[in-house]
């Protein structure tokens, strides 16, 4: 497996890449343009600037989080091949700067979903929080509200602004569309982008919804096994892969998140992995939590071990931290808790790693 690790770039972050590359065994940063409109083509100078940038702390960029897909393309309008054009044009630049996998969701409209981004947490740090019974008392514009007003000046991976400055227009453009709808153009984007990712050398890889379950109406199709099952199946090959982030899935108690990672990973379709944790409650609320296993409801050893005996060795990082030590940073995206959790993940492999050695030299 190779360490790394999300970045949002120099007037962006309040991580620097100086601190990044402090973290023991982190070779990368995960990155992305933040300042091309979704649809648009990647120009290459930004993408080989930003590599140069990490180059200069040693750090690679080899994967991308995310390239997003134009609505036009989840919802099969006839304008989507124009978009899939672009997107093609940006995957060849970035295979030819070196990337070599693409992380993107599939979700309308809303990406990842959470009621509160600063809970406070019993030891005195805070964390994203889920509460089930605030969900069906809220529309997804005072949900935008909240989101701006709770994000701290920073702008989070999702909820961009042209996004959700057209937040009524498209959530209209949804009215009456089905998940089979959905399945169906993602097939299609699938089908025609995996021979622009076979020639130049460039993996795909989907991301969980989150929560894994449908909101406010819209639907969702990447939450469990089946579905994930459904979407490697779209196009037979390795370059329809999948990222599987264990928080997004492991909110509904019937995944089993070590299972699910075992039998993708043993299929060589998962590139890349979030491994973080989260605590569910009886009532379906959840929270976000520190990653060590005996914090949350997920087994974060399981999960390393079944990632370790199906060899992996595809991309993996820590993923949404608590807000820990007075630290002012991007809800979910602070340097110190994903530091500690990148350590623990770091921990864990090492440590079955070398029992499993032990085992085979008995
Ligand atoms: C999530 C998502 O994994 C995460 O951190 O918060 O925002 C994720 O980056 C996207 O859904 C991937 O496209
Ligand atoms: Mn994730």
């Amino acid at each position: 497996m190779k360490m790394v690790f999300r970045w949002f770039g120099a007037d962006a972050d309040s991580v620097s890449l100086g601190q990044i590359r402090q973290i023991p065994g982190v070779s990368g940063i995960v990155g992305a343009l933040y300042d091309v409109a979704v649809g648009e083509a990647w120009p290459e100078a930004k993408i080989l600037a930003l590599k140069l940038e990490a180059q200069a702390y040693d750090l690679s960029l080899e994967v991308i989080e995310s390239v997003n897909i134009h609505e036009d393309i989840k919802l099969g309008r006839p304008s989507r091949d124009k978009y899939i054009e672009n997107y093609c044009a940006s995957l060849e630049r970035l295979a030819r700067a070196g990337v070599k996998v693409v992380c993107y969701n599939f979700m309308p409209v809303l990406d990842w979903f959470r009621t509160e981004l600063a809970h406070p947490m019993p030891d005195g740090s805070t964390a994203l929080f889920y509460e089930a019974s605030k969900v069906s008392s809220l529309s997804p514009e005072s949900v935008v509200a909240a989101i701006e007003e709770e994000s701290k000046g920073f702008v989070l991976p999702g909820w961009e602004r042209d996004r959700l400055a057209e937040l009524k227009t498209v959530l209209a453009s949804y009215e009456g569309f089905t998940e089979e709808k959905l399945f169906q153009n993602l097939g299609y984007f699938l089908k025609a982008i995996v021979p622009t990712c076979e020639k130049y050398g460039i993996k795909m890889a989907i991301h969980p919804d989150d929560p894994p379950w449908p909101i406010f109406g819209l639907p969702r199709i990447v939450r469990d096994e089946a579905s994930l099952e459904r979407i490697v199946g779209l196009v037979d090959s390795p370059c329809n892969g999948l990222t599987l982030c264990s928080g997004s899935l492991g909110a509904n108690p019937k995944n089993d998140v070590p299972a699910i990672m075992r039998r993708f990973s043993a299929m060589g379709r998962v590139h890349f992995a979030h491994v973080r944790n989260i605590k569910r409650f009886p009532n379906g609320d959840y929270t976000e939590c520190a990653h060590l296993s005996s914090s949350g409801s997920l087994d974060l050893y399981e999960i390393m071990r079944a990632l370790y005996e199906t060899g992996f060795d595809g991309y993996i990082r820590s993923d949404h931290g608590r807000m820990i030590w007075d630290e002012e940073a991007r809800p979910g995206y602070g340097l110190y808790d994903r530091a500690l959790g990148t350590t623990y993940l770091n921990g864990l492999w090492e440590a079955i790693a070398k029992g499993a050695q032990r085992e085979t030299s008995r």
